[in-house]
C-alpha cells in the first residue's frame, strides 16, 4: 500500500523536495529502500549445495563527521560492527554509534516490509526505513550478507553525500555500496560455512581474525551489491 502510494504521487513528492532544498537549510526527510534481487538457490557452491542469499537488518546512519563506523585498512573498532557483520545485528552498534561526534542520527531497520516481526529480507523482500538530513549530511548503511562469516554492505567509511549542490540525491545508491570484511571472523566458503549466520551454533560462533576492514573483490555475483540488491533514496517533504 505504502509502495502503491509512493509509486502514484513521485512526481508531487519530487517537487516537494526541491522546494525544500531550495531554501538551503531546511531539513528533508528521505524514504530508504533496501530490496533483496535475488532469486532462491541463485547460487551454488562448490560442493554442489545451492543456496540462498539473505541480507540482515542494519543501520543508517546520517553523520557529518568522515568514518562513523569503520576506517579501510584499520582494525574493528569494537563498537559493535562485528555483531552486524558476523551475526546479523546492528544494536549494539547503534548503540554505541548514537549521540557520538558528528553523528546526527541512528536508525535501525530490522522488520520487512509486509513483516509483523523483525527478521532478514529473503528474495524478494524489502525494508524501508526514514532519515532526515541537511545539506552537508551523509549517509552511511551496514548490512550482513547473510551467507557470510563476517562480511557487510556498506558505503566507503565516508559515507554518501545526501546532498549534491544543496539539492537532495533521489534514486538508485547501490552502485555506492561494496561489500567489506569486518576482519573479525575467518572466512569460509559463502553459502557453506559451518559457522556462517544460518548454521552458527550460537551468535559470535567461528575463528576469530585479528585482521582489518577491507573491501572484498573475489568477483563474485554477491560481491558487487548492484547485481543482488537495490537500494533507492528518494527526498519525501521537508521534514517538521
Ligand atoms: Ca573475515
Ligand atoms: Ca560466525
Amino acid at each position: 500500500m505504502f509502495t502503491k502510494f509512493l509509486g502514484v504521487t513521485a512526481a508531487v513528492i519530487f517537487s516537494f523536495a526541491g522546494m525544500a532544498s531550495a531554501n538551503g537549510d531546511q531539513p528533508t526527510k528521505f524514504t530508504i529502500r533496501i530490496e533483496n534481487t535475488t532469486k532462491p538457490d541463485a547460487f551454488t557452491a562448490s560442493n554442489g549445495v545451492k543456496w540462498t542469499l539473505a541480507f540482515s537488518p542494519g543501520t543508517a546512519i546520517v553523520h557529518t563527521n568522515k568514518a562513523p563506523v569503520f576506517m579501510a585498512g584499520k582494525k574493528d573498532r569494537g563498537q559493535g560492527l562485528e555483531a552486524q557483520a558476523e551475526d546479523g545485528d546492528p544494536s549494539q552498534l547503534a548503540k554505541s554509534v548514537q549521540g557520538g561526534k558528528g553523528i546526527k542520527s541512528v536508525t535501525v531497520f530490522n522488520t520487512p516490509v509486509d513483516a509483523s516481526m523483525p527478521g532478514p529480507i529473503t528474495p524478494g523482500a524489502a525494508y524501508e526505513t526514514t532519515v532526515t538530513a541537511m545539506p552537508g549530511d551523509r549517509l552511511s548503511l551496514t548490512i550482513m550478507m547473510g551467507q557470510s562469516n563476517d562480511w557487510f554492505y556498506a558505503p566507503g567509511e565516508y559515507g554518501i553525500e545526501l546532498f549534491k549542490s544543496g539539492q537532495a540525491i533521489s534514486g538508485d545508491i547501490t552502485s555506492q555500496i561494496s561489500i567489506w570484511d569486518a576482519g573479525t571472523e575467518v572466512n569460509e566458503e559463502p553459502g557453506i560455512g559451518p559457522n556462517q549466520g544460518p548454521r552458527q551454533k550460537a551468535p559470535n560462533t567461528g575463528k576469530a581474525e585479528n585482521g582489518v576492514v577491507h573491501k572484498i573483490q573475489d568477483g563474485k555475483a554477491y560481491s558487487t551489491a548492484s547485481k543482488v540488491m537495490r537500494i533507492t533514496i528518494t527526498p519525501v517533504m521537508p521534514a517538521m
